[in-house]
């Protein structure tokens, strides 16, 4: 018999062996209330995952098995029809308190769930596992086994291969806290495997898990060439008054700046997190993630692996440190501003032969009032610094399980050189060179075309991470 309802899998097994966890993961839900009790989970509660408004599957998360022995002998002793026989063990004991949970648990069986069976494959295998897997066996569902590991331990991996073969279809390693895309897909290829009747809806849900993830990348592009576009716009301007400290003015519109590039950085971060539905718990970065170094930082250009003339550029343009070109209507200011543009500024002006300030502009147009305009230089190694940081940071999302709440492993960060686009082809350097340019100089035709180009090929190297 094929199903035709969108199928559902409970997630089952003995308390605090990381089903919620699976479950979240699985599912791609933060909502799921995980614990490090055992008891945590007091009721079922059914996940679904919803693709382009349609539910394509849904995970049933329960709690864990209380007195798999007892439940076992029943099930044994059971003669009457074996298509009623689960919905029969929950009539027998739906009234006996201390067959609470093993009559929720058995909830969604009842109903035709398949089964994903939880072992925490870091500890042995005991007598209440067998009972519990043996109950299982007995329900006659499609069913797989998950062993997740919550230690590095394999010790007894094998061992609880060996029994997991005589009662389930399928067995799989799925860590719920580094599971990444790839194992779920992986995972639902093997649910499909567990029963011909459900391999057509499970094909379905593969292909719509795929073309989902296909979509994201898109819109993750989409968004990553937004925020750069609207850095490229941003300006901050201010009018100097009567005998007024140009410096103070400069510092205080450079602060502005420099405020409005990072809220638009983290404003795309954010929308790159809710894409992949962390909506709850904010990803955590590797405690030493350059992430967590400042965006203007001569340290994060350097790790993301800019040359030195490189990071002179950025930092050049950056006005002091701003990723910065500063306009002045007045030229009788010109020099008196440019002149305490000290540090890496002037490192990169020496670095570069002094042929030019590191990319400033001075204007010298007269408006009837002494105006200090800073934008970004469309031409500056910053860009480059903002979209490695980008992709740094969906990397970090894309491979964040949902079902992991903490950062236990502080220890690694990104690696030295980790930026992307130091590597990146002419061909694409050239695109975003385009792009950059006519964000900012181009007809809006030419601006619409150059930003169509960008954000295909952004979502082309995203696709490669
Ligand atoms: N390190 C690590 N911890 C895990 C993993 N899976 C689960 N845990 C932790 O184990 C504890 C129990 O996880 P849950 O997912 O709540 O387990 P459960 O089986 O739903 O537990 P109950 O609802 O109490 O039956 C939590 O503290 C989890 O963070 C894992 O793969 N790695
Ligand atoms: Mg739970």
């Amino acid at each position: 018999m094929r199903i035709k309802d969108v199928p559902e899998f409970a997630i089952l097994g003995h308390p605090n062996e990381g089903k919620s966890s699976v479950v979240s993961t699985l599912a791609e839900n933060d909502r799921v209330r995980i614990g490090p009790y055992p008891g945590e989970t007091v009721h079922c509660q059914t996940f679904p995952v919803t693709i382009d408004k349609a539910e394509v599957i849904r995970f049933t998360d329960t709690p864990g098995f209380q007195k798999p022995k007892q439940t076992l002998r029943w099930f044994q002793n059971y003669n009457g029809p074996q298509d009623r026989m689960v919905q029969a063990f929950i009539e027998a004991h739906g009234s006996d308190p201390s067959f609470r949970d093993e009559c929720e648990l058995l909830g969604p069986v009842a109903r035709g769930a398949g089964i994903i069976y939880v072992v925490d494959g870091s500890r042995p295998v005991r007598g209440d596992d067998r009972a519990e897997m043996e109950i299982l066996r007995l329900t006659g569902r499609p069913r797989m086994s998950i062993i997740n590991c919550k230690q590095d331990d394999i010790l007894y991996l094998d061992a609880w291969k060996n029994e997991f073969r005589r009662t389930f279809n399928s067995i799989r390693e799925f860590n719920a806290h580094r599971a990444t895309y790839r194992e779920r897909i992986e995972l639902l290829e093997c649910l499909k495997s567990v029963d011909q009747d459900w391999q057509e809806a499970l094909v379905r849900v593969i292909d719509a898990f795929k073309r989902d993830w296909d979509h994201r990348m898109g819109v993750a592009s989409l968004i990553i060439v937004t925020m750069v576009e609207e850095i490229l716009c941003a300006t901050s301007e201010g009018t100097l008054g009567e005998g007024a400290d140009p410096k103070v003015l400069r510092a205080k519109l450079e602060k502005g700046f420099i405020n409005t590039v990072k809220q638009i950085e983290h404003k795309a971060h954010t929308d790159i997190r809710r894409l992949f539905k962390h909506n709850i718990f904010n990803v955590e970065l590797p405690k030493n993630s350059i992430l967590n170094e400042d965006l203007f930082s001569e340290t994060t250009w350097k790790f993301l692996g800019l040359s030195p003339r490189e990071v002179a550029l950025a930092a050049g343009v950056a006005g002091a440190g701003a990723g910065a070109i500063v306009d002045t209507a007045a030229a009788g200011l010109t020099f008196g501003i440019f002149s305490t543009l000290g540090g890496v500024a002037g490192a990169a002006a020496a670095l570069l032969g002094g042929s030019r300030i590191a990319g400033l502009k001075l204007k010298g147009v007269r408006l009837g009032k002494d105006q200090i305009i800073i934008r970004p230089a469309p031409d500056a190694q910053f860009m480059y610094v903002l979209l490695d940081r980008a992709f740094l940071f969906y990397a970090s999302v894309i491979n964040w399980a949902h079902g992991r709440r903490d950062y236990d492993d502080p220890g690694k960060g990104e690696a030295k050189g980790a930026g992307v686009t130091h590597a990146w082809d002419k061909g694409t350097k050239q695109v975003c060179r385009d792009f950059f340019k006519k964000t900012v100089g181009g007809t809006s035709r030419k601006r619409e075309e150059a930003r169509i180009a960008m954000v295909n090929r952004i979502a082309e190297r995203l696709r490669q991470l």
